[in-house]
């Protein structure tokens, strides 16, 4: 593709100098805002442990981190009920945080220890929390898509009220199973969300360099599937577009498509921001994309807003890392699993 016929369709929601102002919470319950914001904070605070076991030597799994992208997971996870069926990819740990998975069952896993929410056999990539709503995750991309699908049509013969959700990223959309399974939702009518979290890089490459748009929700048009394309960055934009889609889905009225635009600070795997390894991504793009970080927005707005001090804020935080340095050193007391039960979880035993 010659670079001179690339359009981006998605203007100003992939231009970092854009939308890094307070958010807007005028009319909104402060309790509410409140769960976001620790929501987002403590997905942020597990990722920054993560990246230090990870340097530390002691996180051998492959961890992709999400730190930048926590208001997509959340906005959409605060619209979600735990009989709902939720299934993620490779960078996972942001959604299974926001239903209400344990960190320490998430750092247990992320350790290999038995502890762990998939006994320590999965690592970062293959977590599981169906208490919460979490179906899954798994690294082949796009293939907990059709899985997702196949979820919203037990719903839909069961009669319940729930949906599936499927999230992935704009990489995923590239693969074929995408297509197929939009399709068949459509068609089918199933109640789904398919939640693209669109951060413009599928491993080391822009999307300017592998699409001819960068707005993946044309797919959806071409499909018909009602779409959706948002600020990811904005917890309560996402949430609200969330909201249009799930409530629809629920009231059977087929399938819904959410793209949130966003961007991820680390590289695609490790801590480190991949500048490193000759990658077309610039330090000061990844600069200009701290500036538009969800957590400070919202934080920003609620001291705007005089509906929390500084000091509530600061309380908040030191909460959170309280928390989840608990949740690391218990799970740095865990057991590893017997090596005679490495196959235990492979194969069914019936
Ligand atoms: C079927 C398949 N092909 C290739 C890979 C290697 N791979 C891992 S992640 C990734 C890019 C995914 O990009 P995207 O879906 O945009 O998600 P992001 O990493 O940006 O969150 C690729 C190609 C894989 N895991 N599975």
């Amino acid at each position: 593709m010659a670079r001179d016929t690339w359009r981006s369709d998605l203007g100003g929601l992939a231009d970092p100098a854009r939308f890094r102002e307070p958010l807007d919470i005028t009319g909104q319950d402060t309790a509410g805002l409140l769960r976001l914001l620790r929501s987002m904070w403590q997905i942020r605070v597990v990722e920054e442990q993560v990246a230090a076991l990870v340097v530390a030597g002691l996180a051998k799994t492959p961890c992709h981190l999400g730190i930048g992208q926590e208001a997509v997971a959340v906005g959409v996870c605060a619209e979600l009920r735990n009989t709902d069926r939720v299934f993620g990819g490779h960078r996972s740990h942001s959604q299974f945080l926001a239903l209400g998975g344990s960190p320490f069952g998430l750092l247990a896993e992320i350790l290999g220890r038995v502890e762990g929410v998939s006994h320590g056999m999965g690592g970062s990539m293959h977590l599981y929390g169906a208490s919460v709503g979490f179906h899954g995750s798994v690294p082949l991309v796009g293939a907990t898509i059709p899985i997702a699908v196949g979820a919203a049509l037990a719903a839909q013969m069961d009669g319940a009220d729930s949906i599936a959700v499927a999230f992935f990223g704009d990489g995923a959309c590239e693969e074929g199973v995408f297509h197929e399974s939009l399709n068949l939702a459509v068609v089918y009518n199933l109640p789904i969300l398919f939640v693209c979290e669109n951060n413009l890089f599928a491993s080391h490459l822009d999307i300017q360099f592998r699409q001819p748009s960068d707005r993946v929700a044309r797919y959806a048009d071409a499909h018909r599937v009602r779409n959706r394309t948002v600020d990811g960055n904005d917890v309560l934009t996402v949430q609200g577009a969330a909201k249009e889609l799930i409530d629809a889905a629920r009231a059977g009225q087929g399938p819904g498509l959410l793209e949130a635009v966003t961007y991820r600070f680390r590289g695609h795997v490790g801590p480190n921001e991949d500048i490193d390894v000759g990658v077309n991504r610039r330090m000061e793009d990844v600069e200009s994309w701290k500036r538009r970080c969800p957590i400070r927005r919202l934080s920003e707005a609620l001291l705007a807003g005089k509906a929390v001090t500084e000091a509530e804020l600061k309380r908040l935080q030191t909460d959170v890392h309280a928390e989840v340095a608990e949740a690391v050193s218990k799970a740095k007391a865990g057991q590893y699993p017997p090596t005679a039960a490495l196959l235990d979880l492979v194969y069914a035993n019936d």
